[in-house]
């Protein structure tokens, strides 16, 4: 009689422990199927791969992904990718690398992040895996027993986030490619990264010398955000929301971009602003940049 046992530690599907609790819903076992007449019989476990989440660690629009996710409770692991691979030079006035097989394109045929993966993962036109940040976000909260309310299309905070958008790019960019991050480890990420939005017009020298300039505007965004948090969330360690209901998908919308400003070292936050991205990010499991700020 042969046996083979299949084991598959818990530790391999739950990369993250806080999600731990919807580890097993990914495990399915089959049963002891009879291989021949001399009784010999194959005993096999087949699991879910966890879910992968092909990510940048400084894109707003995988911080989305990674906060439902982590607000959801759904288990998976960040792949992170260097922010020039996949990026061909032929294209890119020579920069980016490994076109061919560099970061998110041999799944989805080209670079573009987040990306969800997993056997269960809905996916179309024979891309292997799920793209776009609302749609992984639906998917998630969709299927999860977690609870996250939909957005409102509230429109003072549309009208938010269009108002602060070049004060809070021109603050960003220039901070970010300097984190410690695996997506500009490589100088030819941030050389891509300088290449994608110099040629769009943006200047790196000229947002860094109008850094003071940019706080005054930026302070006074975070002072009008401070208006519009309506609520908290009990389940999500008290921290304040927009919405008086709690967490919803407005701030997924809203968060990344606070997130992203913990990068810049000389901004003054607003005490609720401030508990809002420190406690909803804590409460995805989602790091700051704070430590890195320059
Ligand atoms: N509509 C997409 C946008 C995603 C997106 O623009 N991702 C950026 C990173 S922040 C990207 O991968 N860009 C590819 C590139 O710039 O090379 C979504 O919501 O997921």
């Amino acid at each position: 009689m042969l046996i083979l046992l299949a084991t598959f530690p818990q530790s391999l599907l739950v990369p993250n422990a806080q999600h731990a609790s919807r580890a097993t819903t990914a495990l399915t076992a089959n049963t002891v199927q009879p291989l021949s007449r001399a009784s010999t019989v194959l005993l096999t476990a087949k699991t879910a791969q966890p879910l992968v989440l092909h990510a940048y660690e400084h894109c707003h629009f995988t911080t989305r992904t990674r906060l439902v996710l982590g607000w959801v409770g759904m288990p998976f692991e960040c792949k992170f990718y260097g922010y020039g691979a996949g990026a061909d030079p032929a294209k890119c006035e020579g920069r980016g690398y490994d076109p061919q097989d560099g970061g998110t394109v041999p799944l989805m045929g080209k670079k573009l992040c987040p990306v969800l993966t997993g056997d269960e993962v809905p996916t179309r036109d024979g891309l292997q895996g799920l793209g776009e940040s609302m749609e992984i976000c639906s998917y998630a909260a969709g299927i999860s027993s977690g609870r996250l309310a939909p957005a409102t299309g509230r429109a003072d905070v549309s009208g938010w986030l269009d108002r602060v958008g070049d004060t809070r790019k021109a603050l960003e960019r220039p901070r970010l490619i300097r984190m410690p991050v695996p997506d500009f480890a490589d100088a030819r990420d941030v050389e891509y990264a300088k290449w994608t939005h110099t040629r769009r017009g943006f200047d790196y020298a000229e947002a860094e010398a109008a850094t003071p300039q940019l706080l005054v505007e930026m302070q006074a965004g975070l002072e009008e955000l401070a208006t519009m948090l309506r609520g908290r969330d009990a389940s999500r360690g008290g921290a304040p929301t927009l919405n008086a209901w709690g967490a919803s998908v407005d701030d997924a919308l809203v968060l990344p971009i606070l997130r992203s400003l913990t990068c810049v070292r000389d901004l003054k936050w607003p005490p609720l602003v401030r508990e809002y991205v420190d406690g909803m990010c804590e409460a995805a499991g989602v790091p700051l940049f704070t430590e890195h700020a320059s």
